[in-house]
């Protein structure tokens, strides 16, 4: 079954949008499969975004990934990467159409509040950066 990762940036925590955006995602059917609330560190953030680096806007999208913690995610689906990718709409929320996430919760492209996989190579890349095997099982913790 297709996976993707998504991401609440620092402001979408920082806003208490957390459960409304995780309701969607539920609400839609996609199964979460793993999920953690961390900061990511500058190491984890340049390898995140390598494809951004040499961008002018990419110090900037850096310094704020790193500025507050994010809550990271494992979503499973039929089709759940363009899936996601629709219900978070444009990346500009100047240009997300109303019903979209970051149409009705974003403001500035900066600040767009959810992160999701591109593709499925950047899905499994990404999943792979933040999550290890065992998160990704069913095995019990104690
Ligand atoms: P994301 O990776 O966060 O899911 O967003 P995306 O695919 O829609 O956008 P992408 O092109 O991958 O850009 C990554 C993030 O960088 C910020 N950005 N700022 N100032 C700018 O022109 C600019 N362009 C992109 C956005 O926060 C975007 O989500
Ligand atoms: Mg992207």
């Amino acid at each position: 079954m297709e996976r993707t990762f998504a991401m609440i940036k620092p402001e979408g925590v920082e806003r208490g949008l957390i459960g409304a955006i995780i309701s969607r995602i539920e609400l839609k059917g996609y199964r979460i499969v793993a999920l953690k609330m961390l900061r990511i560190t500058p190491e984890l953030a340049a390898r995140h975004y390598a494809e951004h680096q040499g961008k002018p806007f990419y110090q900037e999208l850096i310094s704020h990934i790193t500025s507050g913690p994010v809550v990271a995610m494992v979503l499973e689906g039929p089709g759940v990467i363009a899936g996601l990718r629709q219900m978070m709409g444009a990346t500009n929320p100047k240009d997300a159409a109303p019903g979209t996430i970051r149409g009705d919760y974003a403001l500035e492209v900066g600040k767009n509040v959810i992160h999701g996989s591109d593709s499925p190579a950047s899905a499994a890349r990404e999943i792979a950066l933040f999550f290890t095997p065992g998160e990704l099982g069913e095995e019990q913790a104690g």
